[in-house]
């Protein structure tokens, strides 16, 4: 009786930590770059979003770490002109690309330069706030590409 006892205690505290992963494994956040235009104070943000789980989800806000000033908000893009929208829904078993002319995130107001990497933040109706990695691309980095292919 005793052992049993103990046991479901184990169980029950192990499930305890498991729940939290669970939840912030549903969505996974890849390849998120974040283009800074040439003054600095302004970036669009791209990724690749699959919902794992088996709910919708909706990204509803974002920031990023290194910028806890600037405003990041969720834009769409309908006849060339981009606007911002309350949130975009990633249905379970889908994958949203945020890119150029489509979704994306609008991070405005930037008032440190950002260095070559940074920690976007993505906030979900349902999982939550996630923290992705993201790497910082520069128009001086584009530039030097568009360079050095040019030779
Ligand atoms: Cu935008």
């Amino acid at each position: 009786m005793k052992k049993i006892k103990w046991t479901l205690t184990l169980v029950m505290l192990s499930m305890l930590w498991v729940l939290p992963a669970w939840a912030a494994s549903d969505l996974l956040v890849e390849a998120v770059t974040v283009n800074v235009v040439p003054s600095g104070k302004m970036a669009s943000a791209f990724m690749v979003i699959t919902n794992q789980g088996a709910s919708d989800d909706r990204l509803v806000s974002c920031s990023v770490k290194e910028a806890p000033t600037a405003r990041c908000e969720v834009h769409n893009v309908e006849e060339g002109k981009m606007f911002p929208v309350e949130g975009v829904d990633i249905e379970a078993g889908k994958t949203l690309l945020l890119k150029k002319g489509s979704y994306h995130l609008m991070v405005m107001d930037i008032a440190e330069p950002l260095s070559e990497k940074a920690t976007v933040v993505l906030n979900f109706s349902k999982a939550g706030a996630i923290e992705t990695p993201a790497v910082v691309k520069t128009a001086e980095a584009a530039m030097g590409g568009m360079m050095k292919s040019g030779h």
